[in-house]
């Protein structure tokens, strides 16, 4: 099977567990979970899933790592959202779909939100409840990931330099929190499936690469504002921009964004050498990462 069959095996599987893991969306009250599907199944990369999939393919182990995936998913997806409603980035579109609160209305897309944060944490205590120790490593870095110190820390910064002077401190915090963070879990998480347990002294460095390609991913992000149109983003070009977001774009300009791009992606590549184990499928993601166009 080459890169691409494999993701989009890869993506079909999640999408199928994903499936299976959401209530009904006529289930009571059927208009919150409606929303959550309408959200979830709007034809998002599974990126976060797959890379998770990815770290765990490093050193497999016994246990199933889709649970991960799935719980990464669902926190990302609450993230994205919570990020559309007008209180916050205020935007229409979202993975080519009108954004939940746009196909709904504001309380029920905050609602379907909320919904999502606790099925991650009870997708991952009911999927791994045979090892105990497994089960609460997985539940703390997801927890740790999407709380005030990195996800919502990160998306604080990010609305409250709106409008500000540019300042490579802020947006290089803003970056590591409210993007790189999840990039960082899924590969952790992925590891740790496979790994010997959190003492595995391979943990930090396997968090290293996270970071360097959570990074990059956001430097393509700020690149992609720019460069791809409203239909190949699934989301509204020029959004950044238009609402005076600071970004590597309109910091330092699309060159050195691009720069910035390689330069991470190539940071991820070396710290994940010494790392060892079956890397070809994580090192072609990060090329597909650098290269995608939505
Ligand atoms: C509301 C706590 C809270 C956080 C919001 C996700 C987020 C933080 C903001 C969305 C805006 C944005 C551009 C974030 C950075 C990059 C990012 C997360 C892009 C979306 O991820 P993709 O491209 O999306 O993996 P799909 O739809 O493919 O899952």
């Amino acid at each position: 099977m080459n890169f691409l069959e494999k993701m989009k095996t890869w993506q079909d599987l999640i999408n199928l567990r994903l499936d299976q893991a959401l209530h009904s969306a006529d289930l009571q009250p059927a208009r919150l979970h409606t929303a959550m599907r309408h959200s979830m199944n709007a034809g998002g990369k599974r990126l976060r899933p797959i890379l998770a999939l990815a770290a765990h393919e490093l050193f497999p182990g016994k246990h199933d790592p889709v649970p991960a995936g799935l719980a990464l998913e669902c926190i990302h997806t609450y993230s994205l959202i919570h990020d559309d409603l007008p209180a916050m980035d205020n935007s229409d579109l979202r993975r080519g779909r009108p954004s939940c609160h746009k196909a709904f209305d504001e309380a029920t897309a905050i609602l379907a939100g909320d919904a999502f944060q606790p099925l991650a944490f009870e997708i991952l205590a009911n999927a791994y409840i045979a090892e105990p120790e497994l089960a609460i490593d997985l539940i703390q870095i997801l927890a740790k990931t999407a709380g005030s110190l990195r996800l919502v820390g990160g998306q604080m910064q990010d609305l409250v330099s709106e409008g500000t002077v540019p300042d490579e401190d802020k947006l290089s915090y803003i970056h590591s929190n409210k993007t790189a963070a999840m990039i960082q879990a899924a590969i952790q998480m992925g590891f740790r499936l496979g790994s010997k347990g959190k003492v595995d002294r391979k943990m930090k460095q396997i968090g290293k690469v996270g970071h360097s390609l959570g990074l990059a991913f956001q430097a393509v992000d700020d690149l992609l504002d720019v460069s791809s149109t409203t239909t190949e983003l699934g989301k509204d070009a020029l959004h950044d921009i238009e609402s005076g977001k600071i970004t590597w774009v309109t910091l330092k300009g699309e060159d050195e964004a691009r720069r910035l791009a390689a330069g991470h992606t190539n940071d991820a590549r070396q710290f994940l050498k010494p790392v060892g184990g079956d890397s070809s499928f994580l090192n072609e993601l990060m090329n597909f990462m650098l290269e995608r166009n939505h």
